[in-house]
């Protein structure tokens, strides 16, 4: 039992109870913006300052005060500390608050809303600020070539390998407040099934489109749902 590989994947739904907003929900974000206008290479090549202003805007969002981990980010935190196995805490999520939980690693496959990418040197930065078409690069000086260091639709998720490495040997899968709307983060269960001995879990507040693909489904706020299926 204790040596078990277990492998994590979280979504916006996570995030939701520490004030951030989730993607598809009625209040989501895509209820009220097109992924085509502010989520997309395209979009940034045909407006760059409306998509600066899309991440600006949770940016300065998941800056504010309130915004604090949760039971649930704690939860995991606290089991990767604790586990003596290998646990990999994969978040679809660009926000900070499983870092900021105290989770000691864990990769953001849709990269992460503090950082800036140079288009020019490739460089990416911590970025806090506002960004604009005119900002400059950290580490170039170049002006105008700052992108979000986000992974937008049509985009290759960040550490591929790696996520598949670790679904092929786990044997646990958790998939927790996502939808299971974006792949390839949506195909994970069915990567994790394939190796012919995984438990798989979903933990979420309804049931996602892919739920018929997890041995056990619990449904609840994650802030109730997580911490009592960690402890
Ligand atoms: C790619 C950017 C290929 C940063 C995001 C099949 C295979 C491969 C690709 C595709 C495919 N079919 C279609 C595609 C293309 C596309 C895709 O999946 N489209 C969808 C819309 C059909 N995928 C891609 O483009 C991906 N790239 O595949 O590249 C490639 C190959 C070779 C070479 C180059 C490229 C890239 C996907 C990443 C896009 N970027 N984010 C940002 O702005 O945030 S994805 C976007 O959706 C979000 O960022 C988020 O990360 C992601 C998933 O959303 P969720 O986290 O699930 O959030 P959602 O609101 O949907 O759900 C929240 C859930 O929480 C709900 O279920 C709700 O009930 C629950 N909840 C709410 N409150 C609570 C709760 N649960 C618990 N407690 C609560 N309190």
């Amino acid at each position: 039992m204790k040596d078990r590989r277990i492998v994590i994947l979280t979504g916006a739904g996570i995030s939701k109870e520490s004030g951030l907003d989730t993607f598809r929900d009625p209040d989501g974000i895509w209820a009220r913006l097109r992924i085509e206008d502010v989520a997309t290479p395209e979009a940034f090549a045909r407006a760059p300052g409306r998509v600066h202003d899309f991440y600006n805007y949770r940016r300065s969002g998941l800056l504010d005060p309130a915004v604090a981990p949760n039971a649930a980010h704690l939860a995991l935190a606290r089991l990767q500390q604790d586990w003596p196995g290998e646990v990999l805490l994969v978040t679809q999520n660009i926000d900070d608050l499983h870092e900021r939980a105290g989770s000691p690693a864990l990769i953001h496959m849709h990269g992460e809303l503090l950082k800036a990418r140079c288009l020019a040197c490739g460089s990416v930065s911590p970025w806090r600020e506002a960004m604009t078409v005119d900002s400059l690069c950290p580490a170039c000086g170049a002006d105008g070539t700052l992108r979000v260091h986000v992974v937008w639709f049509g985009e290759m998720p960040l550490e591929m390998e790696r996520i598949y490495d670790a679904l092929a040997a786990c044997d646990l899968f958790v998939s927790i407040g996502t939808s299971g709307n974006v792949y390839p983060a949506a195909g994970f269960v069915a990567e994790a099934r394939g190796n012919g001995r995984a438990h798989t879990v979903e933990l979420n507040l309804e049931p996602s489109e892919s739920h018929s693909l997890f041995a056990e489904c619990r449904y609840g706020p994650a802030t109730q749902q997580v911490p009592a299926f960690v402890e």
